[in-house]
């Protein structure tokens, strides 16, 4: 068994604190990242704080260790949750799911890979070719998710811009024999668009400067990223990471998991299409606009698989259907072909990145699984999602997230605390009271059919003429001011200026946000001319034009306007929700201790934010005034029974539970455990320390005993 670590570095779970305080938790927390120990408990949740150092804790041995083995039995450790969530999923063909929240920059990828490669570990033991190939495709699918879908933030030079979710699928033997991925809100403002210091998608740096020269001729690019305006706004183009050699790993996983030459030739076609898209100028002499750019246009047509015309022709005009069912085109002002160039870019990339995912779920997905045949087939799921974001200057991306953290913490509550209660109660344990924030109501005010803010915003994009951003504030105001938990800046006596006519705040769980409403409907509305859509159909790429299909339908047949992005994104934020409620949860809450990326810093201050907004003291007083583990009495009694001469080798008691008072009283832990219908509940994991390291002495011993027996010695 692993040593079970003493004091000196701080209490491995938080359940122990003398008093839940947050002076109490912060100096714990403190303590144990100074001492290298960055994994803590609640309970059964794991708090990890980023260490900012390659730290030598995930080798087989640990693995070895954590392998099988009982959450209290073993040090902190992310392969404890992954264990128990495996161990779960296994033995009782539960279906599972491991949460991972935490800020930017605070490690969930990583502990979302360190994960994966645990259950890789520690399954398939008999190497079966299949599922081999299995957990490669898995495993493989991170480095090119991250090459399509993370970039240098000013806050992580590795950011996910776009949540995750990653059901594994496994057989009755508990190894893997599949996936699929969901991906949530890829930040695709990003493509066009980037803030000081910060950068693209890598995949284009990974393209530029990894690419041969041959292949970029062919694709009409030169190696230097700083000529591309979609590429050099942030006057950043280096990263932490070697963009070169990422490339190399990038071609070989994509080859891994199954793409063709033929699909990799087009994803760099469609990447180099942006960039190029990007160097088109508009100008106008007063009457009509025309392209600046060479053979930029005919280049675009050529990597489109497209005419040059029917390209020139989408970006400067558009098609419309007059009242009358005639069919015209009209020609775009120079802001209008500026901005159809930029939408055309941004939703060629998120499709691109869709296609993607798709093609990696298509290998993935689990084929020809028989139930009847091979048993039931259970799932772990993997959620490495955004979490809480509040900036200077918070938009409607910020507005999405935080909604989604709303939902999450109220799955939160549902599944921790709410069964948790439920549980007591069906035990016939006393249940004291635990007074919690329930934050439906937040979640109300922005998801409520007809009433709440997405609703809002859907009906000004619906409306006819010019609705503004500032006249939809306006509509929020009215119907919503009196909301306990929103406030229309305009009201707020104290900020008089003109700036704060454009702001609204919701008081979210975890503190206050104040957003900008600028862009709000063109974002929400998020409009592509359908003209592009039409181009892209019609491309003599099959790749291209399978990302495509709406672009099937003629002007005139387009009847339905599509789903704003808002809406969208409750549906799928929705049905994560439904996936993730009927799975048991475990949670990894990761911090960020500092914003210097620095190994040695423990920031007081950032620290207690997270921690606050994680619900992180919540948590452990509900841990407290219940029960930080139970086990049915059988279960209990298997593994202790040896530590008590009642119950070695058989008990004469009437029940299970008798026996396991038995154990229980010779211990003297009466104080804490409490006895419920079919299992034992243990309040604090001391009384279970204790218990195992007992056993673990007591195991040789036994084995000599046994060996003696059956040699007929005694
Ligand atoms: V974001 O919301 O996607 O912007 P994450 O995913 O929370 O963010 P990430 O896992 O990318 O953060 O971690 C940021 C950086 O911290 C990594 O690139 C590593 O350099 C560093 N890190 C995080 N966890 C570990 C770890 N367990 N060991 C060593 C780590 N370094
Ligand atoms: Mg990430």
């Amino acid at each position: 068994m692993a040593e079970l670590e003493g004091f000196e570095y701080g209490k491995s779970d938080f359940v122990l604190l003398d008093e839940v305080t947050m002076e109490q938790f912060l100096e714990n927390l403190k303590l144990r990242f100074e001492k290298g120990r960055i994994y803590t408990f609640i309970g059964e949740v794991v708090v990890s704080v980023n260490p900012y150092r390659q730290m030598d804790i995930y080798g087989e041995e640990a693995v070895g260790a954590y392998r099988g083995r009982e959450l209290y039995e073993n040090p902190p450790h992310l392969y404890a949750v992954a264990d128990a969530a495996y161990k779960a999923m296994k033995r009782r063909a539960k279906d599972t799911c491991i949460v991972i929240s935490g800020e930017s920059g605070a490690g969930k990828t990583e502990a979302s890979k360190y994960i994966m490669q645990y259950i890789a570990a520690i399954t398939n033991p008999s190497q079966r070719e299949e599922v081999e190939s299995v957990k490669n495709v898995l495993l493989k699918s991170n480095c090119v998710l991250e090459a399509f879908g993370n970039a240098k933030t000013n806050r992580n030079d590795n950011s996910s811009r776009f949540g995750k979710y990653m059901d594994i699928n496994f057989n009755f033997n508990g190894d893997p024999t599949g996936g699929h991925i969901n991906n949530y809100l890829l930040e695709k403002s990003r493509v066009i668009q980037q803030q000081e210091g910060e950068r693209n998608f890598h995949s284009f740096y990974q393209l530029l400067r990894g690419g041969s020269d041959d292949l970029l001729n062919s694709l009409h690019l030169n190696n230097d990223p700083s000529e591309y305006l979609y590429t050099k706004q942030g006057s950043s183009v280096t990263s932490s990471s070697d963009d070169r050699r990422s490339h190399r790993e990038v071609m070989r996983a994509l080859q891994v998991i199954g793409f063709s030459q033929e699909e990799v030739n087009s994803i760099y076609k469609i990447l180099s299409t942006i960039l190029l898209l990007g160097n088109l100028q508009f100008v106008s002499d007063g009457e009509s606009v025309e392209l600046v750019g060479g053979d930029t246009v005919k280049h675009i047509a050529e990597l489109t698989s497209s005419e040059e015309e029917s390209v020139s022709k989408t970006l400067l005009y558009r098609t419309v259907a007059t009242g009358g069912g005639e069919v015209i085109s009209k020609g775009h002002s120079e802001q209008e072909a500026s901005y159809g160039r930029d939408a055309f870019a941004k939703a060629l990339y998120e499709r691109l990145f869709g296609w993607i995912v798709g093609q990696i779920n298509s290998v993935i997905e689990v084929k020809n699984y028989n139930p009847a045949l091979h048993g039931k087939n259970t799932v772990i799921g993997v959620l490495d999602i955004y979490g809480f974001e509040i900036f200077d200057n918070n938009s409607f991306e910020q507005f999405c997230i935080n909604y989604c953290n709303e939902k999450l913490q109220q799955l939160f509550i549902e599944l921790i605390l709410r069964q948790e209660q439920e549980e007591y109660h069906r035990e016939g344990i006393t249940w004291q009271h635990i007074d919690y924030f329930n934050n439906q109501i937040i979640v109300d005010l922005v998801e409520q059919p007809h009433k709440g803010i997405i609703s809002i915003l859907d009906e000004a994009c619906l409306t006819v003429g010019k609705v503004t951003d500032t006249v939809c504030l306006e509509s929020m105001n009215n119907k919503l001011g009196q909301h306990p938990h929103y406030t229309s800046r305009k009201l707020c006596p104290t900020d008089k200026s003109m700036e704060f006519n454009r702001h609204f705040r919701i008081r979210h769980y975890a503190g206050d946000v104040t957003y900008s409403v600028e862009g709000f409907l063109d974002k929400n509305k998020d409009p592509l001319f359908q003209d592009f859509k039409r181009l892209m159909y019609n491309s003599s790429d099959p790749v291209l034009k399978d990302m495509w299909p709406d672009g099937k339908l003629g002007i005139t047949e387009v009847t339905k306007r599509p789903l704003t992005a808002a809406t969208l994104f409750k549906n799928s934020i929705i049905a994560l929700v439904d996936k993730l409620a009927c799975k048991e949860p475990y949670y990894v809450r990761c911090i960020k201790p500092n914003e210097l990326k620095s190994p040695m810093l423990f920031d007081e201050a950032r620290c207690q934010h997270q921690v606050a907004y994680l619900g992180l003291l919540e948590n452990v007083r509900v841990r407290r005034a219940g029960f930080a583990y139970r086990q049915p009495y059988e279960r209990f009694l298997q593994r202790y029974k040896m530590t008590c001469e009642y119950t070695w080798p058989n008990h004469l008691m009437a029940s299970d539970r008798e026996a396991v008072e038995a154990i229980i009283v010779q211990h003297s832990f009466e104080e804490d455990v409490a006895y419920g219908h079919t299992k034992l509940f243990v309040r604090t994991p001391r009384s279970l320390f204790s218990l195992e390291q007992e056993r673990a002495a007591l195991i040789p011993i036994l084995v000599l005993f046994l060996q003696k027996v059956w040699r007929g010695a005694l």
